[in-house]
């Protein structure tokens, strides 16, 4: 058998492949279990030595000639297709840009920035802890006692099981338990809110079983009522962005205050543009078209709440307050339904949402959309 001549005529039909699926078929035909050069190869099993002397370096030596000619012709192939592709693919620079991003921020989150942003301009860390609490952190710890209101069934979400330690589980009812946690973890001073989601069995035209709170808490020495009523004054200013925010602090009882307060806030009865009377922030709740809105509730942390919290009630003083973020963002933005918060309609949000891009910060004003 003429090896190089057989070897001369592969390697031309290789060069003459026009495409990979073409070569793939011609290394089948070559060198496949049952190609022409592969039954060769076997031959040699079959041949005497002196035979296979002669004769096995020829058809090693077209195999190998057959093997070199496949793997140069695929990379050429390869090659010749990544240009051809390159030479058709193209980027049209001038086609229009594509539609904007529909996503928007929830104005519960947007509010929770805002808040975040005024509290840390004066001086407060933001604090979070689990929503998942034992009863100690949530009631005891705070001075509710195993039989006030506020621990009975219909108001808190248990758990059937108590953990491993038997304490009895919850979804906490406020985020006050995170303060507890901060006394006892990072003892005073202490300035922080404590944002976030709380759960009460509750559900109508304005309670969700879901809320969100925030809660701020100054633990230090010689704490008094001026710094409360000073400290939520620039907040809800720099909040609904008027100077002319008035308080009226109400005498109140709450367990973990002593004393406690309830705060209103003045607004004056407005007639819209749709001939809708609105309520507007703003003003004495005294002067005539006025009236007082409730707002938040707060005081001066109760000497038990200050000791559960590991620290001595003689030394350390401090306040606390608790606000309704949903609430919140309904008096702000003028929304009149608590329940669309958590519809997840997009339509209620495209309407209501805000851009990711409006970031709130106090140099540039931290209400959205201005
Ligand atoms: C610690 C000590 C004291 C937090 C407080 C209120 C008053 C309050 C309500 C407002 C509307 C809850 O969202 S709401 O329903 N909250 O009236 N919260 S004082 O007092 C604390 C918290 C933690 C260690």
């Amino acid at each position: 058998m003429d090896y190089a001549a057989t070897r001369e005529e592969a390697l031309a039909r290789i060069a003459a492949a026009q495409d990979l699926d073409a070569l793939e078929k011609l290394r089948v035909e070559f060198l496949g279990k049952q190609g022409s050069v592969s039954l060769l190869l076997k031959t040699l099993g079959a041949m005497s030595p002196e035979e296979r002397r002669s004769t096995g370096p020829q058809i090693h030596a077209l195999r190998e000639g057959v093997s070199d000619a496949l793997t140069a012709r695929k990379t050429a192939l390869e090659g010749a297709a990544l240009e051809a592709r390159l030479a058709n693919e193209s980027v049209d620079l001038t086609l229009p840009a594509p539609e904007a991003p529909r996503g928007s921020i929830h104005p519960v989150s947007q509010v929770l920035d805002e808040l975040a942003e005024i509290f840390a301009d004066l001086g407060f860390a933001v604090a979070t802890g689990p929503e998942i609490e034992d009863d100690w952190h949530n009631f005891t710890a705070l001075n509710i006692p195993e039989s006030h209101p506020a621990r009975a069934m219909h108001d808190t979400f248990y758990f059937p099981d108590s953990d491993t330690e038997g304490r009895r589980m919850l979804l906490r009812t406020h985020t006050s338990p995170v303060q507890i946690r901060s006394m006892l973890e990072q003892g005073a001073p202490i300035r922080i809110i404590a944002p976030g989601r709380v759960y009460r069995s509750d559900s109508d035209a304005t309670h969700t079983p879901m809320f969100h709170q925030v809660e701020g808490l100054v633990i230090d020495k010689g704490i008094h009522l001026g710094h409360l009523k000073w400290t939520l004054e620039t907040f809800l200013k720099a909040f609904f962005e008027r100077d002319d925010i008035v308080l009226r602090l109400r005498p109140s009882y709450f367990p973990f205050t002593e004393p406690s307060v309830e705060v209103d806030v003045g607004f004056a009865q407005v007639n819209g543009a749709d001939g809708k009377s609105r309520r507007v922030l703003g003003g004495c709740g005294d002067a005539p078209g006025h009236g007082w809105m409730e707002l938040l509730g707060s005081g001066m942390v109760n000497r038990k709440v200050i000791e559960a919290g590991g620290l001595d009630p003689d030394e350390w003083q401090g306040f606390a307050f608790g606000i309704g973020v949903d609430r919140l963002a309904m008096l702000k933005y003028g929304m009149d339904d608590l329940r669309a918060f958590f519809d997840g309609d997009v339509r209620w949000l495209a309407h209501y949402g805000f851009s990711a891009f409006d970031v709130p910060t106090l140099s540039a004003g931290v209400g959205a959309g201005a």
